[in-house]
């Protein structure tokens, strides 16, 4: 048999792509083989520091030139919501069953092929929700309509995952390409501070005791990506893979519900069984309506909104129309969000309400509102 000739170019291009693949495979089995104990624990940050440094590399020379994924979905009301899921398990029928839209359903996969938004009205807040076409293993590199979708969820404030009662395995996957695709579910952000220098080597402080990393780990994996010169707080007992995106400082953090859909196809024996090897969930039949009006209410308190009331002076409060903001809300943003002058024009606030000492505390810009607060703006 013919011997095949020397690669040309063109090969030799795949070639160097399949072995950067490839290396991210060798060290992620080398990492499923060693044990994680305090003898290997910087063993495994390293190999765990050197695959985080492969993936960054492989997602800028994959992207680049590459702009402008996505659908183009323009964010409205107080806060966007988007259902994530695999094909056929009903995030289409339930988009329509918590809002106004009608998103084509099928019981064939992929019924769904762009971003079709809806709005659900809740407790006085408008509620964007995006129902979006099914991912599978692998959408955050990009197969089917994978990196489109995930560049929406980058963009919405609440993950609805979209389980179906029969295959609750689907939720580790998608669990696993956000994870992938950058995003930290359920996650909070670190408390760590990292500052880059220009000399000096690696400057390591904490303030408090680190029960799952030591000096010399932190100094390795901050080494192997290329942090060589920095001062690193940390003010909490974060684990390696904290440390490492924060070091990589791109994540997404994005709060989620996890909802398992067509529960109106098993009886309740199954259901108490499939409930408890998922974990906190909320059961669903979009179909039948089933449960609907709790995950509006989980939608909600998700999303961490908060009812302000306004008040003119001398009347009494507006109780039936809040302004929805979101928790950490101060005086200036309700300014800014009812009218550009009123920043420069604030002479003080009246509060009523949990965040007031007292009924009818005078508070300045910076005071930060609670729920169900009643303000009254004072002018110049
Ligand atoms: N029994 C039952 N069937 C449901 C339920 N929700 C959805 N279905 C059915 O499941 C099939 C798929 O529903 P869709 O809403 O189109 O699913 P999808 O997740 O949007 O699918 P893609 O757009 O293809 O990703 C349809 O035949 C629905 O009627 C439910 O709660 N119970
Ligand atoms: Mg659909």
């Amino acid at each position: 048999m013919e011997k095949p000739k020397q690669e040309d170019k063109s090969d030799k291009g795949k070639r160097s792509l399949h072995t950067k693949t490839e290396q991210i495979k060798l060290l992620e089995d080398e990492l499923k083989n060693t044990k994680y104990n305090k003898r290997t624990q910087g063993a495994v940050g390293i190999l765990k520091a050197k695959i985080a440094k492969l993936r960054e590399d492989e997602e800028k020379r994959s992207s680049s030139g590459k702009k402008g994924e996505g659908y183009t979905v323009r964010k409205s009301g107080d806060g966007t919501a988007i259902l994530i899921g695999f094909p056929s398990v009903g995030k289409s029928t339930l988009l329509n069953a918590l809002t106004n839209a009608e998103s084509k359903t099928a019981s064939y996969a992929f019924t769904t092929l762009t971003c079709i938004p809806g709005t659900l009205q809740y407790n006085s807040a408008k509620i964007q929700i995006l129902d979006v076409p099914g991912i599978l293993r692998g959408a955050a590199r990009g197969l089917g309509r994978g990196k489109e979708v995930i560049s929406v969820v980058r963009n919405a404030d609440l993950v609805i995952f979209i389980v179906d009662v029969f295959d609750i395995k689907q939720l580790e996957v998608l669990k696993k390409e956000l994870y992938d695709a950058n995003m930290r579910v359920n996650e909070r952000k670190p408390d760590v501070k990292l500052k880059k220098d220009s000399k000096g080597g690696i400057r390591v402080a904490s303030t408090v005791k680190l029960t799952q990393l030591d000096d010399k780990t932190i100094k390795a994996v901050m080494t192997e990506m290329k942090m060589n010169n920095a001062t690193i707080v940390i003010r909490e007992d974060i684990t390696v893979d904290q440390l490492i995106d924060c070091i990589e400082d791109n994540k997404k953090y994005i709060p989620a519900i996890v909802v398992l859909n067509k529960i109106d196809m098993v009886d309740s024996a199954a259901l108490e069984k499939v409930k408890k090897h998922i974990g906190e969930c909320i059961p669903v039949s979009a179909e039948k309506g089933e449960n609907i009006d709790l995950l509006k209410e989980e939608i909600f308190t998700k999303l961490d909104f908060l009812r302000i009331y306004m008040k003119e002076v001398g009347q009494k409060p507006d109780l039936d129309v809040p302004l929805i903001m979101k928790t950490g809300c101060t005086i200036k943003m309700v300014c800014e969000k009812i009218h550009k002058d009123f920043v420069p024009r604030f002479k003080f606030a009246k509060i009523w309400g949990k965040s007031a000492k007292f009924p009818g505390q005078k508070l300045m810009l910076e005071h930060v509102l609670r729920d169900g607060d009643i303000i009254e703006l004072h002018l110049r």
